[in-house]
């Protein structure tokens, strides 16, 4: 399973879940250090650093980018695609269009999380909805343009009121015939809402993109009470290629986040042993 660590750029999202916030050649190459194989990027926006500088970054430590946030546009700018305002909704759709074109040029796919806003305010359920669907729509054929998926993740009750369980997302992207959108399945997330956090990996099936790979208090995986054994088997199950990213707080540091990350990878989902390496 490949292995990606977030590494954040936003001054307002500094206690954020990311764990490593230093400036990138340090937050690269802390993440070669720890053995991940990607680096999961949350930036300010599009233009932070050039795409060459990325790519240069990349080659120096050997690591892919897993994917691209777009958390910035709410944290930095309040931009949501729910706004009741359609000037504003269509300024969030074009700071996510940029960041599909952004992490496009470096192969890796952007996530749509916090800005997906809510409903409330003006907006019913219903017309949040079209609205979500709308971008939806148009973000999966700019992403697709290049190659990639486009990622929306659920999130728990008290980040949105659209979508909290990754089986109704699946329906509304299913049933709404939006297509070359995939799902994140944050297990933070999920363990707030999900019954049971591998049956809904199951269900989401084929359409699950990316993991944000936490525990049960956001912390890395085995630092809380998660249970990852059937999450893993689900995961093996459903045939999942994608990332496991360690989008969690740096606790107790940075850098025993992130080796708890490695080592958690490692023990759920160790390659089983060749004949050689057999007793
Ligand atoms: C983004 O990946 C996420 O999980 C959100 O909780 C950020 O607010
Ligand atoms: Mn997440």
């Amino acid at each position: 399973m490949r292995t990606a660590v977030t590494l954040c750029r936003v001054p307002e999202a500094s206690a954020g879940p990311f764990v490593f916030h230093d400036d990138l050649e340090t937050g690269f190459r802390r993440a070669a250090e720890a053995g991940f194989d990607a680096v999961e990027l949350f930036l300010p926006g599009p233009d932070e650093v050039t795409v060459d500088e990325i790519k240069a970054l990349q080659d120096r430590h050997s690591l892919g980018i897993a994917a691209v946030g777009t958390g910035a546009g709410m944290v930095v700018h309040g931009l949501s695609l729910t706004d009741p305002d359609p000037a504003r909704r269509e300024s969030a759709l074009a700071f996510i269009g940029s960041m599909i074109d952004f992490g496009g040029a470096l192969g890796a796919p952007a996530i749509l999380g916090s800005m997906q806003g809510r409903h409330g305010g003006g907006m019913s359920r219903e017309q949040a909805l079209d609205a979500l669907a709308s971008s939806l729509r148009s973000a999966g054929e700019r992403a697709g343009r290049l190659g990639l998926p486009f990622i929306y993740e659920p999130l728990n009750r008290y980040e949105t009121n659209l979508f909290n369980e990754a089986a109704t997302a699946a329906e509304f992207l299913r049933e709404g015939g939006i297509g070359n959108v995939v799902l994140l399945a944050d297990l933070f997330h999920m363990a707030i809402e999900e019954r049971d956090i591998a049956d809904a990996i199951r269900e989401t099936g084929s359409l699950l993109g990316h993991v944000h790979w936490a525990d049960s208090n956001r912390r890395a995986m085995g630092f809380g009470h998660t249970d990852p054994e059937p999450i893993a088997k689900a995961l093996a199950e459903t045939g999942f290629a994608g990332y496991l990213s360690a989008e969690v707080l740096p606790l107790p540091s940075p850098d025993e986040a992130a080796r708890q990350t490695v080592d958690s990878v490692a023990d759920w989902f160790r390659a089983p042993p060749t004949p050689a390496q057999r007793p």
